[in-house]
């Protein structure tokens, strides 16, 4: 049988058309690698093809094939399978039951334009562009005096790059509502709100957020919904995408069908180059408004600031010093919520993440949070609703902590500032 296939295939070269048709590949499981503890190991696994979900002192949580996860334990490595969860459904483009509290990109929209009509001198709803599928992309403003542009330090938040990463939205929402409530009335938020203007994209990747619950089911989906031409394959990772150091070094695929795939050039992902543009028009007389940035993912407690691309804690443009502050302020916002403070790439190497762009092309104090919880088997990115309140406040401080210190981030080494 194997010999007629053979002298067939070899004879008769079978035209694509006559092809018997071929089944889907199995589809990929979640699985918990245990003993994996340092950076290499974890950047090898990810090279490899695997997906890294989320990240323990000593173990990985990957989602693989049957034929990664069989590679992987042919190289020595324990896989154990973890079960996959089933919310039950309450409708498509709704979240599932025990999942109501998260917003929706509508919900969303609704909620942020009633805290700008309750807060009309604090609160600003607009937007820096259109997603593919042309959702306009939120951003908020919120100061004392929202509609004139001061002359004080400016700070970003920005949320759900990644699609499944939902908890992010709830934080970027809490930010917004906090800050807005506690105005003349919380002693530390007025001087706050009233000394920076702060900035808030609560859904980077709206798109790839609604697809993710299109069905009324997760569907465990990280990337935008931007089909790559020339490939049947849909979705850029958003934050392999940003244009410093892209692609150099690993750290992201150059395969669409990847979780991590980099897109076809720098900025080529209308999400990545509209928030870009808008970062690049703060730079206002040279100088760059915004001081000091975080972008909310989840899961996994960290705190993590770049560079990525490179375990060197050192690199273009980020010197000792500078890299000295980004640990300070990293492990004082850690001291604060009890995440695990390191440099990004101590967890894997990453080519074009946000973080290493906002540092590169505009000195930002950017770091990347990743939330609540810390394995799969806590929910991973799809904790129920019920930890909303508690795990978007338990980052109260280290938000308050990187406003405060955003007049100069570096006098928390007891450095002084050259910039404003
Ligand atoms: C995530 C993990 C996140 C990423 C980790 C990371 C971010 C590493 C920035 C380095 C820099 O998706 O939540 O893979 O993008
Ligand atoms: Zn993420």
């Amino acid at each position: 049988m194997v010999m007629l296939v053979g002298m067939l295939t070899l004879g008769v070269p079978l035209s694509a058309t006559a092809q018997p048709p071929q089944p889907p590949p199995p589809p990929p499981s979640t699985y918990r690698v245990v003993g994996v503890d340092n950076a290499a190991a974890r950047t090898a696994i990810a090279r490899q093809g695997a997906e890294i979900l989320g990240i323990g002192r000593d173990f990985l949580e990957i989602r693989a094939t049957p034929a990664q996860a069989e590679q992987l334990r042919a190289g020595g490595l324990q896989l154990v399978p973890l079960p996959a969860a089933a919310p039950i459904p309450v409708g498509p483009g709704k979240f599932p039951v025990g999942y109501q509290g998260y917003h929706t990109y509508a919900q969303l929209t609704d909620e942020l334009n009633a805290l700008a009509a309750a807060h009309p001198n604090q609160v600003a709803v607009s937007s820096y562009g259109k997603s593919v599928q042309g959702r306009p992309l939120l951003l908020v403003k919120v100061s004392d005096d929202v509609h004139t542009d001061k002359r004080g330090p400016e700070v970003l938040f920005t949320c759900a790059q990644h699609a499944r990463e939902h908890l992010t939205v709830e934080m970027c929402l809490h930010i917004v509502k906090r800050l807005a409530q506690g105005y003349g009335t919380d002693p530390t938020i007025t001087r706050l709100v009233r000394s920076r203007e702060v900035w808030v994209a609560p859904m980077v990747n709206p798109d790839g957020a609604e697809y993710d619950i299109a069905t009324g089911l997760f569907a465990l989906w990280r990337k935008n919904r931007q089909p790559t031409p020339g490939t049947t394959d849909v979705g850029t990772d958003t934050n392999r995408n940003w244009g410093d150091e892209w692609a150099c070094c690993g750290g992201s695929s150059a395969n669409p069908g990847s979780d991590a795939y980099h897109g076809p050039a720098p900025f080529s992902a209308p999400e990545t180059a509209q928030l870009r543009n808008w970062v690049n028009s703060r730079v206002i007389g040279g100088v760059q408004q915004i001081i000091a940035h975080i972008d909310f993912h989840s899961f996994s407690e960290l705190v993590l600031w770049p560079y990525g691309f490179t375990t060197d804690a050192t690199g273009p443009g980020l010197s000792a010093s500078d890299a000295a502050v980004f640990r300070k302020l990293g492990e004082a916002m850690a001291a604060t919520n009890g995440y695990t403070p390191e440099q990004s790439s101590h967890l894997y190497v990453t080519d074009g993440s946000i973080g290493d762009w906002m540092w590169a092309q505009h000195h930002i104090w950017s770091y990347t949070m990743e939330m609540y919880p810390t394995s799969l088997t806590q929910g991973g990115f799809y904790p129920p609703a019920t930890v909303i309140d508690r795990e978007t406040a338990r980052n109260d401080k280290a938000v308050d902590l990187l406003l405060d210190y955003a007049d100069c981030v570096p006098r928390i080494t007891g450095a002084s500032c050259s910039r404003p």
